[in-house]
């Protein structure tokens, strides 16, 4: 299929430089004599992009012919980061690209690095919905995706002088994007504020009034690997319905006339840089209304092309919601179901209730949506009957029936399950809502899912029977992160299995036949020489960004992701810190028997996360005295590269000897980038938590350091730190030694950590006091397994080989199968 998908392309060099140097003159109105990486990189990704449109074309002509069931992913959230390189090794062209960009003299490695990252997402969940989408295309699945189209995407992370985390706006939109396609004739109107009124007793409404914004699609076209197959991500911009109100500009009224273009402009301005803490910001709400009642309008009007039934859209459309994000979703289907198709009010449940699907990708209670029932109120149509929260009482009264029903005069139960808290104000449960419209929920691995039906979704099991209740386990696309990001072990790999890299990248469980080379001493020799040359790739990024020299020759150890106490950086850093004192402690010929190592941070905290920053403070503080130690320097160093971004993660993750995922159990739902560490043959360090656990199942214990107390302890040990608390003397002196040591002012004023040092010494929520003793043996562990270098370039050969089963295809197909039964739908390549 790769080949001959690739067949009718421009495949020949010839061919390429001329539309690159066409696309310079025409596209870009410049001399192709005259330009520099940048217009390059343009001119190139130009000329791919036309490349994908005549495949996108093909396949949304060939979906909408066979009408097949479609699935669709509302995520608030796509993490894409760069494009071109992407789709060139999807389509199969990067090669032939290479040839024709240095015949123009440019390097290709240049000019891909001009493309700017689209960062429309805070981590995890954006990066998920993002791999989504590569596999789906991958897999000839009839999928979209839904989102907004940020102007300003993730914000830019700098460190001032000081340590602290600054802000800055990310216009990632300002050099253009030849990625997306304008599709100024498609567009909705979303009505905010206004009123409703109820048409005589039909239970049917009439909406009217308010601020009337319009949605416009921009389409960003998604390149399945080895496939014609290109799916869409349709992106809502927010613009003003009518311009601005010419009559108040004529009367000299030039704000008031301009204010109204600018709130509706302002929806889609600016991605919430949050994540798991929710804020009840209206603005946010908005977002997520016109983000729903945008997707859902598109979706209905493709359903109404074919001229089926509407009893029928089920079997037609399955709605993922990527969280609870999107939930406004269930009762907006309602009011177009029960308002403007006329039905009645059970026949519209059961259209609901077996269209959507909700991922739910953490138990942390502050993470969980809620929305003021007077803020909905305000926003969505006012007077009586409130339209959408009517439709949401409505919905909670059925159901509390039903509950009652089942367990009759259990009052605490209803409280607990009932879509609207109690409370001053009242608030709405968005996943009580969430579930209740859906027809399944489901974790984002095995022990998460366990704990999404224990805890949070207790009471919901009990009512609906726990069938209800699923788990698919993350998966990444080996695509970006493994044949992308690191190419020579890809093509190491396609060598050693005897096979074409689509082959494996298709099929990632083929990566098991790399054990039976793991005696071959050649293969392993290579293996280790890719690793470090992906070291000192890393390294001279840092010396080219940062001027600073890394010694490759030591182990580098790395954790990177969002800021958050339950990830917890800190006992990372206090970790170093415990290791430097001992270091210092040690005479020169005891430090030379030691394992050199190079620690890395990066991540971003969200912008009021106080604790994150003071964590970011104190990482970058500790690095300025650790590296320039003469005592230490060859056996500790430390580096926090700033701005974390999905390009970023592609250069720090091939380079890594062992990566950390150190949460206290129980908290982190899956973790994703602990696969992508073991897909490029780096070792893990963690905890027995979220997807570490998987990976251990398929890898094999013996091959990942794991530490730290389990998940059942966790309750009993925040109930001793309330009622018993010891002190951190007695619990782990080591770790008192390290707390003195910051607040004695070792890495500068120490008074400035107090918060954050407190925040372990008494209630110490994420069991630092806890855990950080058997840290430190981990750590110890690790050290001794690397002394090993040929048992330890085993160990990652047997990683690597063992990553199969987190192959984002593999859970694609899992959500296909088992949840929206939809169907592959290959374009014929001809
Ligand atoms: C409601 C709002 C404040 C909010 C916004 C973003 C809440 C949460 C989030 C993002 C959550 C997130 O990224 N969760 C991560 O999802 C990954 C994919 O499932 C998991 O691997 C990871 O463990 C989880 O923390």
């Amino acid at each position: 299929i790769w080949k001959e998908c690739s067949r009718h392309l421009d495949e020949d060099v010839q061919s390429i430089t001329k539309s690159v140097v066409n696309h310079v003159q025409t596209s870009l109105a410049r001399q192709a004599y005259n330009i520099d990486d940048l217009g390059a990189y343009q001119a190139a990704a130009l000329s791919v992009r036309d490349n994908l449109l005549v495949n996108w074309n093909d396949t949304q002509l060939h979906y909408t012919r066979k009408a097949p069931k479609r699935a669709y992913y509302l995520s608030l959230e796509f993490l894409m980061g760069r494009t071109l390189d992407n789709a060139l090794l999807n389509l199969g062209l990067k090669s032939q690209y290479k040839d024709g960009i240095k015949e123009l003299g440019f390097s290709l490695e240049d000019i891909l690095e001009q493309e700017r990252d689209a960062a429309l997402g805070n981590g995890g969940l954006g990066r998920l919905a993002a791999c989504y989408l590569d596999s789906s295309a991958s897999q000839d699945l009839p999928l979209w995706g839904y989102g907004l189209r940020y102007k300003y995407g993730i914000f830019q992370q700098l460190i001032s002088p000081e340590g602290n985390q600054l802000e800055a706006p990310d216009p990632w939109l300002d050099n253009q994007n030849p990625w997306e396609l304008p599709r100024l004739d498609v567009t909705y109107d979303v009505r905010f504020y206004g009123h409703a009124e109820r048409i005589g007793e039909t239970g049917r409404a009439t909406w009217s009034g308010g601020q009337e914004v319009l949605a416009v699609a921009y389409d960003v076209m998604i390149p399945g690997c080895g496939t014609k197959n290109t799916n869409n991500l349709r992106l809502w911009e927010s613009k003003p319905k009518r311009g601005f109100d010419l009559n108040s500009f004529n009367a000299g009224n030039y704000e008031g006339a301009v204010e109204s273009s600018n709130s509706a402009a302002a929806i889609t301005s600016v991605l919430y840089p949050n994540d798991h803490t929710t804020f009840g910001k209206e603005l946010r709400l908005k977002q997520q209304y016109f983000w729903t009642a945008a997707s859902l309008a598109d979706i209905l009007r493709r359903f109404k092309n074919l001229g089926k039934p509407i009893s029928e859209f089920p079997d037609f459309v399955a709605i993922q919601l990527n969280d609870t994000h999107p939930t406004l979703a269930i009762p907006e289907l309602m009011r177009i179901l029960v308002d403007e198709e006329e039905l009645r009010w059970d026949k519209a449940w059961e259209i609901v209730t077996n269209t959507f699907f909700f991922t739910n990708h953490t138990v942390l209670p502050e993470a969980l949506e809620k929305w003021p029932v007077p803020l909905l109120e305000h926003l969505l149509p006012r007077r009586v009957p409130e339209r959408h929260l009517q439709i949401i009482y409505d919905i909670n009264m059925q159901f509390l029936q039903a509950v009652e029903k089942k367990f009759p005069g259990d009052r605490d139960r209803l409280a607990r399950m009932s879509i609207i808290e109690e409370g001053v104000p009242k608030q709405v449960r968005m996943a009580n809502l969430a579930c209740i419209g859906d027809r399944k929920v489901n974790g984002v691995a095995e022990l998460h899912s366990e704990l999404v039906r224990t805890t949070i979704m207790k009471d919901f099991v009990e009512f609906y029977g726990v069938s209800k209740f699923a788990n698919v386990t993350n998966g990444i696309t080996p695509r970006r992160w493994l044949d992308q990001c690191n190419p020579e072990l890809s093509t190491l790999i396609s060598k050693t299995l005897g096979i074409d890299k689509t082959v494996w990248l298709k099929d990632l469980t083929k990566l098991e036949g790399l054990l039976a080379h793991t005696e071959d001493k050649k293969f392993r020799d290579e293996w280790a020489a890719i690793k470090q040359r992906n070291k000192e790739r890393l390294a001279h990024h840092v010396q080219t960004t940062l001027g600073l020299t890394v010694n490759t020759h030591a182990m580098f150890d790395v954790q990177i992701k969002r800021l958050h106490e339950y990830k917890r950086q800190t006992l990372n850093i206090l970790g170093v810190i415990h290791r430097y004192l001992t270091l210092k402690a040690m005479t020169p010929e005891e430090r030379k028997k030691t394992n050199p190592r190079v620690v890395f941070f990066a991540g971003k905290a969200a912008p009021a996360y106080y604790i994150a920053k003071l964590t970011i403070r104190l990482i970058v503080n500790v690095a300025r005295v650790i590296n320039d130690d003469p005592d230490t320097k060859n056996y500790l160093s430390l580096y926090f590269l700033p701005d974390y971004s999905v390009s970023l993660a592609e250069v720090l993750i091939p380079a890594s000897d062992i990566s950390q995922h150190i949460s206290t159990a129980g908290t982190e739902a899956s973790g994703t980038s602990n696969m992508k560490f073991c897909l490029n043959g780096g070792l893990l360090l963690g905890t027995v938590d979220g997807a570490n656990i998987e990976i251990a199942e398929e890898v094999g214990e013996s091959n990942v350091f794991f530490f730290g107390h389990l998940t059942p302890a966790v309750e009993d040990l925040r109930y001793q730190h309330l009622y018993h608390p010891v002190p951190v003397e007695e619990k782990s002196p080591a770790l008192a030694n390290v707390l003195n040591q910051v607040s004695a002012g070792l890495f500068g004023d120490g008074g400035v950590y107090e918060p954050l040092l407190n925040t372990i010494r008494q209630s110490d929520y994420y069991l630092i006091t806890d855990d950080f003793d058997s840290y430190i043996s981990a750590l110890n562990m690790v050290d001794e397994a690397y002394l090993d270098k040929d048992e330890w370039v085993k160990k990652s050969i047997r990683t690597t080989a063992k990553m199969g089963k987190f192959s984002s295809d593999r859970a694609i197909m899992d959500y296909a199968q088992e949840y929206w039964n939809i169907e592959q739908t290959p374009v014929p390549s001809s």
